[in-house]
């Protein structure tokens, strides 16, 4: 970092004077000479466009130090209650064009670029994605962080750094192959290493009791069999319109000082090196198990790791600024982004009792209102549960520390429940019975003030399902806090057309408040305006079908309607409902060649977890699929079907701008909340869906009759499972979905394997556990009044843009005020402008 000081800041308004457009440019053309010279040590004769993007980004790095660090002083000064945003995974998406939007310096830096010759858009594709999460909880953290900085709250989120984040997704042969992510081969100019904040985190070994010194009471000590360093790597989190500067801080394992000093001096320099390999693996690689617990010890070591290091940083901030943490709660929120950083409340509880001496009953009363929890999922599979054996070899003092809770929370819920064995057995914090293992879910809700789901279905079940002991314990402990996304990466950034149509039809005051696109609809009417917006659509769908075609060598229709589903390969997402469709067209296509039909080009993106089998057989249905329709001149410029591989957020900004249909298909009570079906309507995407997650509430907003909705409802599925579901009388009775499933038994998509989708039929004809079966006839029959509404595309285009601008309560910003307000307690502190 030594070169920093020699770089030349971009600041627009140096020596407080304002600079005329002309010497805009000119001063930011010289800091990107200056960056490629002394950042990169090339001159413009050799540098390439990776080294043009490098100092681009070391020149808006370097303006949003300048704001991190005016903004850092003013958090100090005004003693502000901080929110700490604990989670797993942050997936934040390439960095440099939301900065440069942030920063309001878009426009200026294109041209400045254009008059030397450089392409942004180009410069912003060098950019590698961190990919450090699977799916909509690391996205949805990833929009926290730019609300919160928007909304000028002050916030830290703390993560890991892992080296390699979620795979890269190839598809060989129609199935899926993972590579790694090498995200860091290239450096990465937006994090900053602070070795200086390291901390010292221990795992294994035993505890014994002593006494200490001038002390009376015995304590409890921890003596690890290993230590390991955590290095913070600050990565600055800008705000839309704003000078405040919020950190991500993410940590990075390394070995200790003296790993293995002992090794060392028996010459034995390579066993010695090799441990220290065993300490870096701990934040080596990002778990891919979107939603599937993997009770794997490395994967407690990286929640462990990064909890204790972010709760070190959290007191040695506390105690700069407040001198004692007796008031940690008065200014300190953390959040639990689901159970993954649940070793927050032993890990604190330990800290402040064995580090701090603090009394049990004061240590439990300032982690309680410390910390509140968000769950994000009702699938049993996503609980974690971790067993006691490997708990106590790793964390042998937190175990204790568990049983103490959990001793005194079930003799207070033995005094409101005397006779009530079983309840106490379910809201124990460790589940008897087989292999004893540590509930990570209880011990979050024991351990926090605040407890919410993400959408207000989800909520519900939560309270009458999953955590109903908890809610009928604590009932005023529960709220709900719907998702939302960040408008600015969202609409501002991804779909810059349509942002521009927008603001100048109403003005630009929908980026901060998005409530302000309601007033679209007195546009509604406008012939102009709905050509505008009709023509933008269709531009964004010629850019999407150049990009398909370079990507996977596909032609696709681009006057056909783009029916999209991108997420997260699952069988409860029921990507296979949509390749079922899909063969039922084709069926109708090849038996009925000159029936009219309305042009569909259905696009699939998402990753399946390496180890779920049947997710990936759904990937090569679905491409096995495209193999045989894609070259069947019969439905030529009527039907296509594209997988596009490695879909991540940088892809998802091309695809929202270019989507007509929204595929939200879960079946119903399963999915959470969704954030993709949020960014679908944004950007003037229909939807089709159930009444799942966050669709209930969208549909509420745009109105039912801008929503296709169909299938059966969560009661309706309960019923339906409780009385014992029968997918053969579905089979038996629809011809067409008799049809569709014997195409594939027929082995038309697996020509050499007749076999291989075997496992797909046996899972729909055998229980059928997603209700495929049992919603297939609705659903395409929906997809026919799709399909009818398409062809009235002025009745079409106004039910976009009602969706589009009704759609505001899905700001991320909304969702941030509400957990300001109500969880957290925090107010905008602002910095004041230079
Ligand atoms: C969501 C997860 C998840 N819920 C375990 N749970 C993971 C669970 O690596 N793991 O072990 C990773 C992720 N992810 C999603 O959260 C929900 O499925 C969505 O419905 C929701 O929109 C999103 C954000 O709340």
């Amino acid at each position: 970092e030594s070169n920093t000081t020699t770089e030349v800041p971009l600041s627009l308004e140096s020596a407080g004077v304002a600079l005329d457009a002309e010497a805009q440019v000119s001063q930011i053309q010289q800091a990107l000479v200056n960056n490629l010279y002394w950042v990169q040590g090339k001159d413009e004769q050799f540098a390439n466009a990776h080294d043009y993007y490098t100092a681009l980004a070391h020149s808006v790095r370097n303006q949003l130090l300048q704001k991190r660090i005016r903004t850092a002083k003013t958090y100090a000064q005004e003693r502000a209650k901080t929110v700490y945003y604990m989670s797993a995974e942050f997936l934040m998406g390439r960095q440099l064009g939301n900065g440069l939007i942030n920063l309001g310096l878009y426009d200026t830096m294109r041209h400045a670029l254009a008059d030397c010759g450089l392409d942004l858009d180009e410069l912003l594709e060098r950019e590698a994605e961190p990919g450090l999460g699977n799916g909509g909880l690391g996205r949805l953290a990833a929009c926290f962080m730019d609300s919160l900085t928007t909304l000028n709250l002050p916030a830290v989120g703390y993560g890991i750094r892992y080296e390699f984040g979620i795979f890269t997704q190839l598809i060989r042969q129609g199935h899926q192959v993972e590579a790694p992510d090498k995200w860091l081969s290239y450096g990465n100019p937006w994090e900053i290493a602070r070795p200086d904040y390291r901390v010292e985190i221990k795992f294994g070994g035993h505890t014994e009791v002593y006494k200490k010194d001038g002390d009376d009471d015995y304590q409890v000590r921890w003596i690890p069999a290993q230590t390991v360093i955590g290095i913070p790597h600050d990565v600055p989190v800008p705000g839309y319109g704003t000078e405040n500067v919020n950190l991500l801080r993410l940590w990075k394992a390394e070995a200790g000082e003296a790993f293995d000093l002992d090794a060392f001096n028996a010459g034995d320099y390579f066993g010695a090196v090799a441990n220290k390999m065993i300490s870096e693996n701990i934040t080596k690689v990002l778990y891919p198990n979107d939603e599937t617990r993997q009770g794997k010890e490395l994967r407690l070591q990286q929640q462990y790791f990064f909890v204790a290091c972010s709760l070190q940083d959290i007191i040695r901030l506390h105690l700069r600024d407040h001198g004692s943490l007796e008031n940690l709660a008065e200014f300190a929120a953390i959040q639990l982004n689901d159970t993954h950083p649940a070793i927050g409340v032993a890990e604190l509880m330990r800290l402040l009792i064995d580090e701090y001496n603090f009394e049990w009953a004061a240590a439990w009363q300032i982690t309680q209102r410390t910390f509140g929890y968000t769950n994000h999922t009702l699938m049993p599979e996503a609980l974690e549960k971790w067993s006691v054996d490997l708990f106590g070899k790793l964390l042998p003092r937190h175990l204790e520390i568990i049983y103490e809770i959990n001793h005194r929370f079930l003799a207070q819920v033995k005094l409101r429940y005397p006779n009530d064995p079983d309840r106490l057995e379910r809201l124990s914090l460790i589940e008897e019975g087989g292999e004893r293992r540590v509930r990570m879910a209880n011990l979050a809700c024991v351990g926090s003030h605040a407890i919410n789901g993400v959408a207000a279905l989800h909520t519900e079940l939560l309270k009458q399902e999953v955590l109903q002991d908890f809610y009928e314990l604590w009932p005023d402990k529960f709220s709900n806090k719907t998702n939302g996304i960040t408008p600015r990466r969202w609409l501002l950034q991804c779909n810059p057309r349509l942002a521009q149509l927008i603001s100048e039809t109403i003005g630009d005051s929908w980026i901060t408040n998005l409530d302000d696109l309601k007033q679209l609809e007195a546009h509604l009417d406008n012939e102009v305006f709905r050509h505008a917006w009709q023509a933008i659509k269709q531009e964004n769908k010629w850019s999407l079908a150049r990009y398909i075609h370079d990507t996977v060598g596909i032609k696709v229709n681009p006057d056909s309607m783009f029916d999209v589903q991108i997420k997260r390969i699952h069988e409860y997402k029921r990507q296979l409902m949509n390749v079922l469709h899909v063969i039922t067209l084709y069926n109708r296509m090849v038996q009925n060649p000159g029936d009219h039909v309305v042009p569909r080009t259905v696009i699939f993106g998402g990753k399946a977890a390496p180890g779920y089998a049947m997710a990936k057989l759904v990937v090569k249905l679905v491409n096995a699929v495209a193999d045989v329709v894609n070259n069947d001149p019969i439905v030529a410029g009527r039907l296509k079907v594209v997988f596009l591989p490695n879909y991540n957020v940088s892809q998802a900004q091309r695809l929202f701008p270019a989507s007509d249909l929204s595929e939200q298909i879960s079946t119903a009570g399963m999915e959470a909340s969704g954030t993709g079906n949020m960014k679908f309507a944004l950007n003037g995407a229909l939807t089709i869906g159930t009444l799942d997650g966050a669709n209930v509430e969208i549909r509420e907003e745009v109105g039912a009759d801008n929503f296709f909705l169909f299938g059966l409802t969560t009661e309706q599925v309960a019923a339906c499972k409780a009385v014992g579901h029968n997918p053969w009388c579905y089979y038996d009775t629809n011809p067409e979905l008799k049809r569709t499933l014997d195409v594939i038994a027929s082995g038309l998509f697996s020509p050499g394997e007749p076999d291989l989708f075997l496992p797909i039929l046996d899972s729909l004809l055998v229980d059928d556990p997603y209700m495929v079966m049992a919603d297939f006839a609705a659903y395409v029959q929906c997809q026919e009044h799709v399909s009818r509404t398409y062809e009235d595309r002025d009745r079409w285009v106004r039910m976009a843009i009602l969706n589009t601008a009704r759609i505001g309560k899905f700001s991320a910003d909304r969702t941030i005020a509400d957990y300001a307000r109500e969880i957290w307690k925090v107010k905008a502190v602002p910095v004041a402008g230079e």
